[in-house]
């Protein structure tokens, strides 16, 4: 791996301001008294047998056959729970609906123009039962992996439920994403099933999912099955032989499909994510120690009681969404609430209108988000009656502390403990979190690791940084809800994750510090990933993009500093012999962008330039335009071929 330089961190206040940062906030007595865990012995306890320690969660959890070790570790390759066996969906849904929850609200959804559907633990039990049988029926297998490609509406947890049922892996690609980036997710999978829908809501716009499914499509000679919601009851194009509508196959199917005995170590999903390099990765999760690492976070990050309404802001087709909207919470018996469309339709207090309708308890989003609410103002949230609120919690990038203090006051009402959780689509689970009825926060940190995860921040050489210093967050031991592999490239599982150091530390790719509390605070990305309003992309992938297009010769993306996405990529680009600036070409490449990857991943800026600052040996220096979109001074381009162009470039952007 590369040297990276640590950046500062942006677009928050430098990290010596937030090192600075005073204020702290304790958990109120009333807060610690109702507390899921209150005890800081919890830490010790952990530590001192991390194995047991996640064995207790895996207890609560339903097993058809006990474990016989809880973990075997061949670093980097680990096994949870080696020899049990579950099932996902009997764990998540059979268990509750046979109990007082079974005619408790599982799923609370809202779609975008206000209907409502409120799905019971027994609902949930028929509808998962028998979207099983229908996947069955159409030759689905334990092992087949099915793609789902849709919007935030009950038929995807309900799909997704049904895979693990049967022991057939998903891969939920997200909605937004184009259908370029669909064919290439389904092919690399082999996924001969997908599942779509007509069309969903978007700011009072049907947006027609089956003709960008359709165009994907096109391009995945092995899918021979497609099954459509009907969302929206448009017209669409259905092909004979290969389209089935949902409700058709659903109207036939039986509502008792037995679970299968599926194996701890079992794929349950897997999720296309960016890396460093343009092709995505498929991360795989499995089974057993999955749901125990989200079971046990949603439990005391959360601290959800039966009697929470719970409410993650996020979308499915992200990590967040699969272990803190679906496995997370129903595993513990909640109501989780779903929302279809814009947090601004019809109007900027439609989040808040529905806190108060449905009575929100624990309200999960991300800072992207709450930079927009507090850009859009107070008075959208003072609308409406929030003291159900008693907990909230914020994931995706780092939190810059005036977004902290506002979500504190105006969301919170300066009564509920924030948990500012650290994870990635690759742990899994939450790694970095307050316990909120425990620790101490900080405005802007993570704070400490969970019971039972053992954290530093090292240099390059893997040792331990000193207090204040900037490093590498490195996680060192295994945790139940890790990555297994990299679907179909084990040996980049390794490269990636577990050669920076000494192959059982895992390398996470965030800067992070610590300060003399020990808590720790997170810096960024130090790889060539972005965080875009909390999407991870990557800048090779934005760059193959580009060069894709016929008029371009060559391209640099890199991430620039946004008041309310966080980062959006800027693009430096080099044109074709023939081809000269303009704003249809502008518009033209953004577009290429969108076709090739989605709307999320459209160039803010594009800058036209006859050359980029590069290396004697060609390599473009990606340093000197971060410097440049970043509003820094210049860094040393004594190394340059062409020296002069950094400047000229630095001059061009900020003109
Ligand atoms: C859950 C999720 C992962 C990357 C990760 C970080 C950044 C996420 C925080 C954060 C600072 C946080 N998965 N990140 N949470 N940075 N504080 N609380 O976002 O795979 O899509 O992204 O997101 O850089 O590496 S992800």
């Amino acid at each position: 791996m590369p040297r990276m330089a640590i950046p500062e961190r942006t677009p928050a206040r430098p990290i010596d301001a937030l090192l600075r940062e005073s204020r702290t906030f304790e958990p109120a007595p009333e807060f610690r008294r109702q507390a899921n865990v209150s005890d800081p012995a919890v830490y010790e306890l952990a530590a001192r047998d991390p194995e047991q320690f996640w064995a207790g969660f895996a207890r609560e959890l339903e097993w058809v056959r006990p474990w016989d070790r809880v973990l075997e570790w061949n670093p980097p390759r680990a096994e949870w729970f080696v020899g049990g066996k579950l099932n996902v969906a009997a764990n998540c849904v059979d268990r509750h609906a046979r109990t007082h929850r079974k005619n408790k609200a599982a799923l609370i959804w809202e779609g975008e123009p206000g209907d409502v559907r409120t799905l019971t633990y027994q609902d949930l039990y028929r509808e998962v039962s028998r979207f099983a049988n229908v996947l069955r029926s159409l030759g689905v297998r334990r092992g087949d992996r099915v793609t789902m490609y849709l919007p935030m509406i009950p038929e995807l947890p309900i799909a997704m439920l049904a895979c693990a049922r049967i022991g057939a892996p998903h891969s939920v690609v997200f909605g937004g994403f184009s259908p370029t980036a669909l064919a290439q997710r389904m092919n690399d999978a082999e996924c001969r099933v997908l599942i779509t829908c007509d069309g969903y809501w978007r700011r009072g716009e049907v947006v027609f999912q089956k003709h960008r499914a359709d165009d994907a499509l096109r391009q995945v000679p092995g899918a021979d099955t497609v099954i459509v919601v009907r969302r929206t009851g448009d017209r669409v194009p259905m092909q004979a032989g290969r389209d089935r509508w949902w409700h058709e196959l659903m109207a036939e199917a039986p509502s008792e499909c037995p679970p299968e005995e599926m194996d701890a170590e079992d794929v349950l999903f897997m999720m296309y994510t960016s890396g460093t390099t343009g092709k995505p990765k498929g991360i795989v999760h499995t089974t057993g120690g999955y749901l125990t690492g989200v079971y046990a976070t949603t439990k005391w990050v959360f601290d959800l009681k039966d009697s929470d309404t719970y409410w993650c802001m996020a979308d499915i087709g992200w990590i967040t969404g699969h272990s803190y909207i679906v496995y997370g919470p129903l595993a513990n018996g909640a109501t989780t609430v779903m929302y279809e469309g814009s947090p601004d339709w019809p109007d900027r207090d439609r989040l808040w209108a529905m806190v108060a309708k449905y009575g929100v308890n624990v309200f999960y989003t991300a800072p992207t988000a709450i930079r927009q609410f507090m850009q859009w103002g107070p008075e959208y949230p003072a609308r409406h009656d929030l003291s159900s609120l008693r907990l909230l919690g914020t994931v995706g990038e780092p939190i810059n502390p005036e977004a902290w203090m506002w979500y504190h006051r105006h969301i919170g009402r300066e009564g509920c403990p924030i948990v500012d959780t650290w994870w990635q689509t690759e742990t899994g689970m939450i790694l970095i979190t307050p316990l909120p009825g425990i620790t101490t926060t900080k405005p802007g940190s993570a704070t400490r690791p969970f019971p039972g995860i053992e954290a530093d921040v090292l240099d390059d050489q893997g040792r331990p940084v000193p207090p204040g210093a900037g490093g590498y967050l490195a996680i060192k031991s295994p945790w139940p809800a890790m990555l297994r592999t990299i679907w179909r490239d084990p040996e980049r599982y390794v490269n990636q994750y577990w050669n920076k150091w000494d192959r059982s530390t895992y390398y996470a790719g965030d800067g992070a510090k610590r300060d003399e509390d020990g808590y720790f605070w997170l810096l960024g990305r130090v790889d060539d990933v972005m965080n875009v309003a909390g999407h991870r992309l990557s800048t090779m992938e934005l760059e193959s993009a580009l060069v894709e297009h016929e008029a371009v010769a060559e391209a640099a993306v890199v991430a620039a500093p946004h008041e309310i996405k966080g980062q959006v990529p800027a693009a430096f680009v080099i044109l074709q012999n023939g081809f000269g600036p303009s704003r249809e070409l502008e518009e033209g490449l953004r577009k290429k962008v969108e076709e090739v990857i989605g709307k999320i991943a459209r160039p803010e800026r594009i800058l036209f330039t006859p050359d980029l600052p590069k290396t004697r040996s060609g390599k473009i220096m990606r340093r000197l335009l971060k410097d440049i979109v970043e509003g820094r001074e210049l860094g040393d381009t004594t190394t340059l071929r062409n020296p002069e162009i950094a400047e000229e470039l630095r001059q061009a952007y900020w003109r």
